[in-house]
């Protein structure tokens, strides 16, 4: 009788498994940190020439969206959010007293005017609104 053992050893090869490093490679400067942008002035935009300034009027108000100008021109976006006519009106240095187009109650008009350094008295020129408070000043350096 024979037995025959037969073993067979199997050598398992364990493979190392290769880890691929990604090299990160700092070539020469190319991508630099972020450069801070530069720096913005957060300024009111100064008065230029035909420089629009937005006016609403009511009964009985008179609202500018600006008082404080530049020597220049501007041009005054009337807008009349009332239901009587309302108009503007100016008076300061170099322009005497001037007045814009009457307009009635929901219309709008522009009026351009150039002004110079002094206060401007603002008011509207319609019946008696200027004494019921459609009144203010302008300042103009
Ligand atoms: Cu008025």
């Amino acid at each position: 009788m024979h037995r025959i053992t037969h073993r067979r050893r199997l050598a398992l090869a364990t493979g190392a498994a290769a880890v691929a490093l990604l090299a990160v490679s700092g070539c020469g400067g190319g991508a630099g940190a972020p450069e801070a942008p530069p720096a913005r002035q957060a300024t009111t935009s100064p008065a230029q020439q035909g420089s629009m300034i937005n006016v609403t009027v009511n009964e009985f108000s008179f609202v500018m969206a600006k008082r404080d100008l530049t020597a220049g021109t501007y041009t005054f976006m009337l807008d009349n959010v009332g239901s009587a006519p309302h108009a503007m009106a100016l008076k300061g240095p170099g322009m005497g007293t001037q007045q814009s187009d009457v307009i009635d109650g929901g219309k709008k008009t522009e009026w351009t005017v150039t002004l110079q350094p002094g206060t401007y008295e603002v008011w509207c020129p319609v019946g008696n609104h200027r004494a019921q408070g459609m009144e203010t000043t302008l300042t103009v350096k």
